[in-house]
Parts: structure tokens; C-alpha cells; sequence
């Protein structure tokens, strides 16, 4: 599925975050646990890459997503050049914000003391928690969380008072997402409008992913039997539906409410700890960054 969700607020955004790059010294960038490949954003790549920037990668929402892949993504990441990378989750989100500073201060050793602020811009997909994080750090709601994508419009900058200045960003997708199961395992995660794709297909996709990667978990959410849980995914999604009782009348399966309660059961994660892809079969290509140019050096901004 080639999704297309590309709001104004984002191609603005996306214009303002390039202005902003030339004056930050690293760039967060907040994914999605469960898929740590497709939530990573080209676009933001390729505008950290043009301007030299290191990054720090978080995996958010790691409480949702296989503690085993956890481990091999972290891994993945840190052996990519100017990239440091931890895991954050419900569990942990307070100590890690708290650490978030030293963890950014090893990737810009040279921003020390008052007169050289350390400044960072969070920017990811929508609805990976990035908000979420900025009022962590902050210890105050100063952002809108919510569970739908598309949530922050504009940008905002903070500081925390101790020397590190944020900017928190909307959530950015890209122009056209090319690649088929990225569009889905996007879509399922919840980080593209509902206007622009399907949820029976993407439930169907959730429940093809789940019997190939996790079919223990399938059927233990759904009381399902061996043979039931080899059945082809269109006629699964029949079974859960009619199991789940969402009926219409005639003994019909109501399709569309159907594809809504896999959909929350994967969001929520009452379906188990999941992780929609591993780092072979997304590899990203280990573009180095290009040698040092002091051209890409922050401007320094007197206000900061
Ligand atoms: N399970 C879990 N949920 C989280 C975590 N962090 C954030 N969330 C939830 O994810 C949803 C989106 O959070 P936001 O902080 O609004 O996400 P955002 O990246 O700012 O989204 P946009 O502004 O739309 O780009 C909210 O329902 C949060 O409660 C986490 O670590 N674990
Ligand atoms: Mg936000």
C-alpha cells in the first residue's frame, strides 16, 4: 500500500525544521519501537545528513514492542556513523529523559557551560511521542498529546535550565511512501491520517504479520486452534470478527468494525509485546556522513 498523507502543516514543517537544523547541534529523532525501520524518515535523513549533524535515536514506545528485536535494533543503530541510540518506554520514559541531556552531550562534547547552550530538535513521525517526551523533560504538560497523528502543527521551543534548548516539531511523514509494507506497518501503527488508507487492508495486513511472526500470540488473543490460525487471512479476519462478535444483521460480519478492534488491539498493546520488522529485512543503506566542512557548523544564535 503507497500512502500518500501530506498535509500543509507538515511541508511547512519540513521547510521551518531545515532552518532550524543550521542552528541545533543534534538532532533527536523519536520511532516507533515496533518499527523502527519504516518510522524512520527519509526526508529527515538525507536534511541531518546535508548538515552534518549527529543523531540520538530513540526507540520510543519500546514498552509495545518484542524485548528481543528491542536488543537488535539498538545494536543496528549504534554501528550507523554519528548515531547513538537507546530505548525508552512507558517503564522508563522519566530516567531516560532525565539522562537525555549526557546522552546528547557525548554526541556534542563541545557545547559546555552557559554561554554554549546544548540545542537539539526532536523530530520524528507523527504520533511516535515526541510531545510526550518534551513534557517529561519539562515536568509540565507544555505540548498536546494525543493519540492521533498530526497533533503538534507548529514548532516550539524550549529550555530546561540547565544549558539544553529543544525544539519540539510536528510530526513529519514524506511526500509518497513508496515501499508497500512500510505504508502498512505505518498505517497499522497509527502515524498516518484515517483518511488515507483502509483499515479492513490494514487489518488484514496485521493479521498476516501476525500469523507469520507472532501465531502464538494471535491465537491467544482470539481462542483460536491450530487449524483455524493456518486459514488464509481474509477468512481468519471472518473467524476473529464473528468470535469478537461484531455482527450485523443476517449472520453478516460487520468488516468494518472488525478491522477497528484489531487495529486497537495491536494500538493498545493487549495483543502482546510486537515488533513488525527486523533489521534484515529493512536495511537501511550505511551512508557515512560526508567529511567534516565547517560550513555545516551551528550558526551561533546571540539570543541563545
Ligand atoms: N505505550 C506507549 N505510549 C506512548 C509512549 N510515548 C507516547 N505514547 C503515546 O503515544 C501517543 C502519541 O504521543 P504524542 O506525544 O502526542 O506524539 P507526537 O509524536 O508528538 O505526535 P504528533 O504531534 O502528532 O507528531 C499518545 O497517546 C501517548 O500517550 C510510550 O513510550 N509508550
Ligand atoms: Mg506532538
Amino acid at each position: 500500500m503507497s500512502i500518500q498523507w501530506y498535509p500543509g502543516h507538515m511541508h511547512a514543517a519540513r521547510k521551518q525544521i531545515a532552518e532550524t537544523l543550521a542552528k541545533v547541534d543534534l538532532v533527536i529523532e523519536v520511532l516507533d519501537a515496533r518499527l523502527p525501520g519504516s518510522s524512520t524518515n527519509p526526508m529527515i535523513e538525507q536534511l541531518r545528513r546535508a548538515r552534518q549533524r549527529p543523531a540520538l535515536k530513540i526507540l520510543n514506545k519500546a514498552d509495545l514492542a518484542d524485548p528481543a528485536l528491542n536488543t537488535r535494533w539498538l545494536e543496528w543503530f549504534r554501528a550507523q556513523p554519528s548515531t547513538a541510540a537507546i530505548l525508552m518506554g512507558e517503564d522508563n520514559k522519566q530516567g531516560q529523559a532525565r539522562k537525555l541531556p549526557s546522552y546528547c552531550r557525548e554526541l556534542a562534547p563541545h557545547r559546555t557551560g552557559a554561554e554554549k547552550p546544548l540545542r537539539a530538535l526532536i523530530m520524528g513521525i507523527p504520533n511516535v511521542g515526541k510531545s510526550t517526551l518534551l513534557n517529561v523533560l519539562m515536568s509540565r504538560r507544555i505540548a498536546n498529546v494525543a493519540d492521533t497523528p498530526g497533533v503538534t502543527k507548529s514548532q516550539q521551543r524550549v529550555e530546561t535550565g540547565e544549558g539544553f534548548i529543544l525544539y519540539d516539531t510536528p510530526g513529519l511523514l514524506w511526500p509518497k511512501i513508496e515501499r508497500p509494507e512500510s505504508g502498512y506497518r505505518l498505517a497499522l501503527a497509527g502515524s498516518v491520517g484515517r483518511n488515507a488508507y483502509n483499515e479492513e487492508d490494514v487489518a488484514w495486513f496485521a493479521v498476516e504479520t501476525l500469523q507469520q511472526r507472532y501465531p502464538r500470540l494471535l491465537a491467544e488473543r482470539y481462542k483460536l486452534d491450530e487449524q483455524t490460525l493456518s486459514l488464509p487471512a481474509d477468512q481468519l479476519f471472518e473467524v476473529i470478527g464473528r468470535k469478537r462478535g461484531a455482527m450485523l444483521g443476517g449472520g453478516r460480519i460487520d468488516r468494518q468494525k472488525t478491522a477497528e478492534l484489531i487495529l486497537t488491539d495491536f494500538r493498545s498493546g493487549i495483543l502482546g509485546r510486537i515488533t513488525l520488522e527486523t533489521p534484515d529485512d529493512f536495511l537501511l543503506p550505511p551512508e557515512p556522513l560526508a567529511p567534516t566542512d565547517h560550513s555545516g557548523d551551528p550558526e551561533e544564535d546571540q539570543s541563545e
